[in-house]
C-alpha cells in the first residue's frame, strides 16, 4: 500500500508504531522499521544521553529509516532535539505541546517533522509552521489525550490541512486502518497493539494487562490537571480518581504520577503502575512479531478497501 506517507518517510506500509514513553526502545522500533514500517524511540521523560544510546542502538540493528518521538513536557526536550540533529535521525514526532519553535532547526537539518495533534487549530498551525505531515491523535489512545474521538478528529483535520495526515487512536486491526483511511487519512500510528509485539521489552506484566483488557476496562484521569491520561483501570487509577474529587491541587496530583510508569513498564507493578494503553485494547489479545502485526494489519486493510462490497455482502444501487 502507497500513499504519500510512505514516499515521505521512505518506508514499506504507511504505519507508524507509537513512541510509547519507556516502551518504545531501540529493539521495538528496529523491529518494527526492519518489517516496513516507520519505528520510534521514545523521549519520553529520558535524559538526552539515554535518547542518543538508544538511537545508537537502534542503528545496529536496523539500516531502514526510524525516528525519536520527543515528548515536549520533558525538560530535556530540547537537548534531545539537539541530539537527534547530532544523530541524523530521519524523522521527529513530537507529543503532548507544540513545536513550532524547533521546526526550522529541524527541517535545515533534514528531518522530516511530524508533530502529534489533538486538534484541528494545532494542526492548521503546524502546517503554517513547515510539519511534513501531522499525527492526529483521538482521545480513544493511551497515555496523554486530547478531547475528540478519532472518528470526528479525522475528517476535519484532513478537510482543514492539505498535508498527509496520519491517524492516531484505536487503531488496530486492519478494519481500524481501512476506516481512517476512508476518513481522509493516509496513514497510521499504533501504539497499544505493539505494547504486545514480542520484540516489545516491557514486563509480562504489562502486557498480561493490555491482553486481558476488555473494552470498558481503561479510565481518564487527570483531566483536572490539563494533562489527562487514559491508562487500564487499576488500584492506581482508583487512587487518582479518589483524590480527583478532592479538588487537590493540581501539581501534588501531577507528583503522585511521577514514576508511575516506570513502575508499570520496569516493574510490572500492578498496583502502583500507569499501565496506559488506548480503548482499543479489549480487541487486543494476541501476542505476535511486529512483522507479523504489520502485515496482517495491512494485508486486511488492502483486501477490505479493494473488495469491501463483496465481502460484507452490500448492495448498490
Ligand atoms: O503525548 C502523547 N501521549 C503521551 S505523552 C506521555 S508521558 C506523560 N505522562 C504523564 C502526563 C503527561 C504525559 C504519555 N502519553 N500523545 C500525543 C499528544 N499530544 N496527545 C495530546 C497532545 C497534545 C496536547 C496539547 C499536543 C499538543 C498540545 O498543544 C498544546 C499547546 O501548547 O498548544
Amino acid at each position: 500500500m502507497k500513499t504519500r506517507l510512505t514516499s515521505l518517510l521512505g518506508i514499506e506500509y504507511p504505519m507508524i508504531q507509537g513512541g510509547m514513553a519507556w516502551v518504545a526502545n531501540a529493539s521495538l522500533a528496529s523491529a518494527v522499521s526492519n518489517a516496513g514500517g516507520l519505528g520510534l524511540i521514545a523521549g519520553g521523560a529520558a535524559p538526552a544521553e539515554v535518547v542518543r544510546e538508544e538511537i545508537r542502538k537502534a542503528k545496529s540493528m536496523t539500516d531502514k529509516p526510524f525516528g525519536v518521538n520527543v515528548m515536549l513536557m520533558n525538560p530535556s526536550a530540547e537537548e534531545i532535539l539537539n541530539v537527534c540533529i547530532e544523530e541524523k535521525v530521519s524523522v521527529v514526532t513530537t507529543g503532548a505541546g507544540n513545536p513550532g519553535k524547533y521546526i526550522p532547526a529541524l527541517k535545515e537539518a533534514g528531518i522530516k517533522v511530524i508533530p502529534v495533534v489533538p486538534s484541528v487549530a494545532l494542526a492548521k498551525r503546524m502546517e503554517r509552521a513547515g510539519a511534513d505531515a501531522v499525527v492526529a491523535e483521538g482521545c480513544e489512545a493511551g497515555g496523554h489525550i486530547g478531547d475528540i474521538t478519532t472518528m470526528c478528529l479525522i475528517p476535519q483535520i484532513a478537510d482543514a490541512v492539505s498535508i498527509p495526515v496520519v491517524a492516531a487512536g484505536g487503531v488496530a486491526d486492519g478494519r481500524g486502518m481501512a476506516a481512517v483511511l476512508m476518513l481522509g487519512a493516509e496513514g497510521v500510528q499504533v501504539g497499544t497493539r505493539f505494547l504486545v509485539a514480542k520484540e516489545c521489552t516491557i514486563h509480562q506484566n504489562y502486557k498480561d494487562m493490555v491482553l486481558k483488557a476488555k473494552d470498558t476496562d481503561s479510565a481518564v484521569t487527570g483531566r483536572f490537571t490539563g494533562h489527562p491520561v487514559r491508562s487500564v483501570r487499576n488500584k492506581f487509577t482508583k487512587k487518582l480518581t479518589e483524590i480527583e474529587k478532592q479538588h487537590l491541587d493540581p501539581q501534588i496530583f501531577e507528583e503522585m504520577s511521577v514514576g508511575s510508569l516506570r513502575k508499570a513498564v520496569i516493574d510490572g507493578n500492578t498496583e502502583e503502575g500507569s499501565f496506559m494503553a488506548g480503548q482499543i485494547a479489549g480487541m487486543v489479545n494476541k501476542e505476535e512479531t511486529c512483522r507479523e502485526i504489520i502485515e496482517s494489519m495491512t494485508k486486511e486493510a488492502e483486501t477490505l478497501l479493494q473488495d469491501f462490497v463483496k465481502i460484507r455482502g452490500v448492495e448498490i444501487g
